[in-house]
């Protein structure tokens, strides 16, 4: 422990460290309504939750029902099922006993219960950030997530349990980002934008996954970083930014009636996830 402005006040090692890599961010909120933020950790196959002053409140793992057997994403956390209090989303995997390998979706009560794991896929994985908002207006949260062949869910809380709402196969190669939700065409609803290795970012419909608008880039390769948009120039129009980590190129699209590439920026290493501009339409 450090004392002093700027000193570092702790590391948490924690009963996993330091043989296991913590590959994004924590997700830090009161969702046990103390007054005291919480704060959810993935790491290997585990969401850890812990207080605070970090002493360890609950662990899903391998030991947890159903089993968290395979490597978990960063955390979401929204009140998804309407009860008032938050759960915690993340994607993993659950090794079935007959069908092997279940990528999917565990839910998980405030307290450390697994309320739900939906299985989207099997024999593949989910590594994309759960995306979280009501896509459709229709008052109930979606949870949007993309997997590693390429396949875009829309799941919704229903009659007790994550259901899916659809899917759609967009791409032969893996969506590691997680989809970024904006409203591309100004009609007041956002559409889920999605790059693809191909070298394009759809924009799907929030309803059904259909296409509403393709933009061609022509950069070719993994995707890491998610699409960012956000009216950056005070235009009144939105602009789009796409991270292109294996081209080391920053691009940045002017959406609208027509959508037109207007500058990128070159740069030297990964800028991963980059989050949301601001709430250009307020939805
Ligand atoms: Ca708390
Ligand atoms: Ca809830
Ligand atoms: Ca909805
Ligand atoms: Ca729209």
């Amino acid at each position: 422990m450090a004392t002093g402005t700027g000193g570092q006040a702790w590391i948490w090692g924690g009963p996993f460290h330091p043989d296991t890599h913590i590959p994004a961010g924590p997700a830090i909120k009161d969702i046990d309504g103390d007054g005291e933020p919480e704060i959810i950790v993935l790491a290997r196959n585990k969401c850890i939750c812990l207080e605070h002053d970090l002493t360890e409140k609950w662990v899903i793992d391998e030991t947890s029902t159903p089993s968290s057997d395979y490597p978990v994403t960063a955390a979401a956390i929204a009140d998804i099922d309407g009860d008032t209090y938050d759960e915690i989303i993340f994607a993993g995997g659950h090794i079935d006993p007959v069908a092997g390998l279940q990528g999917g979706l565990f839910v998980v009560s405030r307290t450390g219960t697994i309320l739900d794991f939906l299985a989207l896929n099997t024999g593949r994985t989910v590594t994309s950030l759960p995306t979280i908002f009501d896509i459709d207006a229709d008052g109930v949260l979606e949870v949007i997530v993309c997997d590693n062949t390429g396949t875009v869910y829309c799941c919704r809380w229903d009659s007790g349990a994550l259901t899916l709402v659809w899917s759609r196969d967009v791409s032969s190669s893996p969506l590691s980002a997680s989809p970024c939700l904006i409203d591309i065409n100004g009609d007041g609803v956002r559409e889920i934008l999605v790059s693809t290795a191909g070298g394009t970012i759809l924009a799907l419909s929030g309803v059904d996954g259909s296409t509403v608008a393709s933009i061609e880039h022509g950069y070719s390769g993994t995707i890491v970083g998610t699409p960012t948009a956000g009216d950056i120039d005070n235009d009144g129009n939105v602009e789009l930014l796409l991270p292109l980590v294996e081209a080391g190129r920053l691009l940045c699209f002017r959406l609208g009636a027509t959508t037109t590439g207007n500058w990128f920026r070159r740069w030297g290493f990964s800028a991963g996830r980059t989050g949301e501009v601001s709430d250009v339409d307020g939805g």
